[in-house]
C-alpha cells in the first residue's frame, strides 16, 4: 500500500486530493495545525468514515516548523508528498507578507531539505501557481513563460518553483511544480471571489442578506473545478519522469461574466445587490490568466471535465442547501 504525505490537507484541494488517494487505496497522512477550534470540516466525512480507518491519520505540524517535518516525515516514511499548504489568499499576502513569504517560500524549502535528507526520498509535488506570471508576457500562458509576479504570495510561489526545480536538478529528486491556474469548488474558502459570490447570491435569493461588496470586478481568470485538478497533481507523480506542468481550463472569464452566470442563474440582476469596496482592491493586481494546459494533456492524459458555468451552478447548488438551512435556523430563533 503506497503511503502519501498532504500538507494543507483541511484546505479545499487537500480534501479533494485526500478522496482521491484513499480511493486509490493509499494511506494518507495529513499535516493539520493546531488552533483552538477544529478547521478540519473539509475532511470530517473523510474522517469520521470507519472505512478510512487507519487509513486516514492527521499529525499535528506547521510548514514554519522543519524540526517537526523531518520527524514527521522519518516516521511515516511516505513515497509521495503532497505539498499543499499556504497562506493561500492573493490579498492577504500584503498585509501579512513576511508571514506569507515564511509559510510559502521557506516553508517549502523546509519540506525540500526534509525529503532530501531521507534515505528514500518520496516523491514531491509543489503547489505552484499561475499568480506567479502575475503581469503576463505573453498570453496563453505555458511552461515556457517568464514569470512576474505581482504579490508577496505570487513572489513566495516563484520562490518554491525554483526551489522545487533546483532540488530536482541538484539531488536528483523527482520533484513537479503543478502551475495550477485558479480552481474552485463547494468547498472553497469563502473569501475567495467565487465562493464569496455563490454565498451572497444565495442568501440574497432568500432574503437573508441585502448587499455583497467587491473589489476589481474586470480581473478574468481561468477558473476551473478542484477536482478535476487534484487528478492532475496525482498524474504528475506517477509519470515516468518529473516535471512541471500548467493545468487549467484555457478558457479566461472576467469576475463580472461570473457574476452574470451566477446571479443569472438565480433570476436576479447583479448590479442591485452589488457594490464597490475599495478595500477589495490591490495595490497591483494581475489582470488576466490563461493557461495552455495541452503539455499536461499530452504527457499527463489529463483534461479539465467541468466549465466555468457548469462550476458556477454546482457551486450555486450547494450554497443555496447552506442558505435554506440558515434560514430554517434564523426563522426557528425568530420564534
Ligand atoms: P486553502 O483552501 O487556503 O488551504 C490552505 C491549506 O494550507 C490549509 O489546510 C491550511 O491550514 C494550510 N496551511 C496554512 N498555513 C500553514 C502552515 N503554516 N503550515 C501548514 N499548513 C498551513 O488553499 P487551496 O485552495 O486548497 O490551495 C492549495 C495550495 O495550492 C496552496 O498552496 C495554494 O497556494 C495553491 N494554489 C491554489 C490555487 C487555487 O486556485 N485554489 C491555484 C494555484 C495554487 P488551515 O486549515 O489550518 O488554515
Ligand atoms: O478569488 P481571488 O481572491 O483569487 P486570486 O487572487 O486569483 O488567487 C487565487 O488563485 C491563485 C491562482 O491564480 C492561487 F494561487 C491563490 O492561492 C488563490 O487561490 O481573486 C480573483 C480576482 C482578483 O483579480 C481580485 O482582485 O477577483 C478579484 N476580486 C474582485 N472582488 C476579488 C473581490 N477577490 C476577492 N478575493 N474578493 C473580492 O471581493
Amino acid at each position: 500500500m503506497k503511503k502519501a504525505l498532504i500538507t494543507g490537507i483541511t484546505g479545499q484541494d487537500g480534501s479533494y486530493l485526500t478522496e482521491l488517494l484513499l480511493e486509490k487505496g493509499y494511506e494518507v497522512y495529513g499535516i493539520i495545525r493546531r488552533s483552538s477550534t477544529f478547521g478540519t470540516e473539509r475532511i470530517e466525512h473523510l474522517y469520521q468514515d470507519p472505512h478510512n480507518h487507519p487509513k486516514l491519520r492527521l499529525i499535528y505540524g506547521d510548514l514554519t516548523d522543519g524540526g517537526n517535518l523531518s520527524t514527521i516525515l522519518s516516521d511515516i516514511q511516505p513515497d509521495e508528498v503532497y505539498n499543499l499548504g499556504a497562506q493561500s489568499h492573493v490579498r492577504v499576502s500584503f498585509d501579512q507578507p513576511i508571514y506569507t513569504v515564511n509559510v510559502d517560500a521557506l516553508g517549502t524549502l523546509r519540506l525540500l531539505e526534509a525529503v532530501r535528507m531521507m534515505k528514500k526520498p518520496p516523491r514531491f509535488y509543489q503547489a505552484s501557481s499561475s499568480e506567479m506570471y502575475g503581469k503576463v508576457v505573453e498570453t496563453p500562458q505555458t511552461e515556457k513563460t517568464p514569470f512576474y509576479p505581482r504579490s508577496p504570495y505570487g513572489c513566495a510561489k516563484v520562490y518554491s518553483f525554483w526551489q522545487t526545480v533546483n532540488y530536482r536538478e541538484a539531488y536528483n529528486l523527482f520533484a513537479c511544480n503543478g502551475i495550477l491556474f485558479n480552481h474552485e469548488s463547494p468547498r472553497r474558502g469563502e473569501t475567495f471571489v467565487t465562493r464569496k459570490i455563490t454565498r451572497a447570491a444565495t442568501r440574497i435569493k432568500l432574503g437573508l442578506q441585502e448587499k455583497v461588496y467587491l473589489g476589481n470586478l474586470d480581473a478574468k481568470r481561468d477558473w476551473g473545478f478542484a477536482g478535476d485538478y487534484v487528478e492532475a497533481m496525482w498524474r504528475m507523480l506517477q509519470a515516468d519522469q518529473p516535471d512541471d506542468y500548467v493545468v487549467a481550463t484555457s478558457q479566461t472569464h472576467s469576475v463580472r461574466e461570473f457574476l452574470d452566470e451566477v446571479f443569472g442563474y438565480l433570476e436576479l440582476d447583479w448590479e442591485k445587490y452589488v457594490e464597490i469596496d475599495p478595500r477589495y482592491f490591490r495595490p497591483t493586481e494581475v489582470d488576466v490568466l490563461l493557461g495552455d494546459a495541452s503539455k499536461a494533456r499530452k504527457v499527463l492524459g489529463w483534461l479539465p471535465k467541468v466549465t466555468m458555468k457548469q462550476l458556477a451552478r454546482m457551486m450555486v447548488e450547494a450554497d443555496m442547501k447552506l442558505a435554506q438551512d440558515e434560514k430554517v435556523i434564523k426563522e426557528h430563533r425568530a420564534k
